[in-house]
C-alpha cells in the first residue's frame, strides 16, 4: 500500500517541486548555469529538454566538435598520459567508449569487494531495483572514495569532455550482471549543453561471455539523442507517464534495429576500465551461467560548468555540495 502511494505520489511533478524546494541548496550549482544559457526558470521546478527549445545549443564537448583521433594530441594535457593510456583514448570520438586495461590493482579491486561486502554484512548496503542495484556506495565508504577518486581518472574524463570532472554525481555496485536493456545514459542523467556526462564502468572480478557483460553499440553515441519528445513518454504538464521508461526502451530498440546496429561486449580482468559516452547505447548482457556474480562499479560524472538533470524524470540533479 505504502509503495502504491509512493508510485502514485512520484508520477506528480509537484511532489518532487516541493522536494527540491526543501533541497535547494543541492541545487545551487544550477542557478548561476540557468542564467548563463538564458532559462528562465527556479532551480527547484521541473526542467526537461523541452524547456531548452529556442536557446543556443551551447558549446558541444570537445571530441564531439573535433576527432579525437585527430586532435587528441595538440592538446598539452594529452601528454600527462602513459603511451598506453593515450593510444586508448584516440578513438573515443569514433568508437563512443574508451578500455583501460589494469587500471585499478588487484588490491584496489580487493579493498573496494571487501567494503560493498562489509556494507551487505552490517545492512547498510542500499540496495534499489530489485537488489540488483547499490547505490552510492561512495558516500558511505571513506575507502572506496578514496580509491576511485583516482587523480588521473579525473583527468582522463576531463580531457575527454573538454571540462572539468570533479565528484562522481553517483556510484552503482552490482553483484550480478544487470541484464538491462539498451539505453543512453542521457536519458537518466541530462545535461545542456548535451553530452557532458561521463562514465567509468570498473570490472571487480574477471567478466567473460557467461556472467552478464556489458555490451554496447559502438559509435551509437553519434546518432540523435533519443530525448521525450522522440518517444510516447504518456506525460502530461502535471505528470510523469507511468511507462515512460518501457516506452523508451522499445523507442532505443526500434533505433538498434534501424541502423542494424551490431553490439560488441566488454570481456574484462578485475581492475579494467571502460569509459562511455553519454550518449553511447549500452546495457547488460542476459547472464548466461545461472547464479555467476558479476562484481562491477559504475560511476557517472556530470562535467562542471552544465545545467544538469534527469530526463525521464524532469527533475534538476541534486548534486551533494
Ligand atoms: O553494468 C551493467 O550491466 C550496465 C550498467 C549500465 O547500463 C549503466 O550504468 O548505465
Amino acid at each position: 500500500m505504502l509503495q502504491f502511494l509512493r508510485d502514485r505520489l512520484s508520477s506528480f511533478k509537484l511532489s518532487y517541486t516541493v522536494y527540491n524546494f526543501l533541497h535547494q541548496r543541492q541545487l545551487r550549482h544550477n542557478e548561476q548555469l540557468y542564467q548563463r544559457y538564458g532559462l528562465r526558470k527556479r532551480v527547484y521546478e521541473s526542467v526537461s529538454s523541452q524547456d531548452f527549445k529556442g536557446l543556443s545549443t551551447g558549446e558541444p564537448a570537445r571530441f564531439d566538435a573535433q576527432d579525437s583521433r585527430h586532435a587528441a594530441a595538440s592538446y598539452p594535457e594529452f601528454r600527462q598520459f602513459s603511451p598506453e593510456v593515450q593510444a586508448s583514448l584516440l578513438p573515443w570520438s569514433e568508437r563512443g567508449y574508451v578500455v583501460l586495461r589494469g587500471f585499478f590493482t588487484a588490491e584496489e579491486v580487493a579493498t573496494i569487494n571487501r567494503e560493498i561486502d562489509r556494507l551487505i554484512g552490517q545492512g547498510e548496503a542500499n540496495w534499489r531495483y530489485e537488489r540488483v542495484k547499490i547505490m552510492f556506495a561512495i558516500h558511505q565508504s571513506e575507502e572506496i572514495r578514496r580509491i576511485v577518486n583516482k587523480p588521473e581518472l579525473h583527468a582522463i574524463l576531463s580531457f575527454l569532455l573538454g571540462k572539468e570532472v570533479r565528484q562522481p554525481f553517483q556510484s552503482i555496485n552490482f553483484q550480478q550482471g544487470s541484464q538491462q536493456k539498451a539505453h543512453s545514459d542521457t536519458i537518466h542523467m541530462t545535461t545542456y549543453p548535451l553530452g557532458y556526462l561521463i562514465a567509468a564502468w570498473i570490472a571487480l572480478e574477471d567478466v567473460d561471455a557467461n556472467n552478464g557483460p556489458v555490451f554496447y553499440y559502438p559509435g551509437s553515441h553519434r546518432l540523435p539523442y533519443v530525448l521525450n519528445d522522440d518517444y510516447p513518454h504518456g506525460g502530461t504538464h502535471f505528470t510523469i507517464g507511468e511507462a515512460a521508461y518501457q516506452a523508451y526502451e522499445q523507442a532505443i530498440d526500434a533505433v538498434v534495429k534501424q541502423n542494424q546496429l551490431q553490439p560488441e561486449e566488454f570481456h574484462a580482468r578485475a581492475g579494467d576500465v571502460l569509459l562511455w559516452h553519454a550518449n553511447l547505447l549500452h546495457g547488460g548482457t542476459p547472464i548466461r551461467e545461472a547464479g555467476r556474480t558479476r562484481k562491477s562499479m559504475v560511476l557517472h560524472y556530470f562535467a562542471e560548468g552544465v545545467i544538469c538533470y534527469h530526463e525521464i524524470t524532469q527533475r534538476p540533479a541534486l548534486r551533494q555540495e
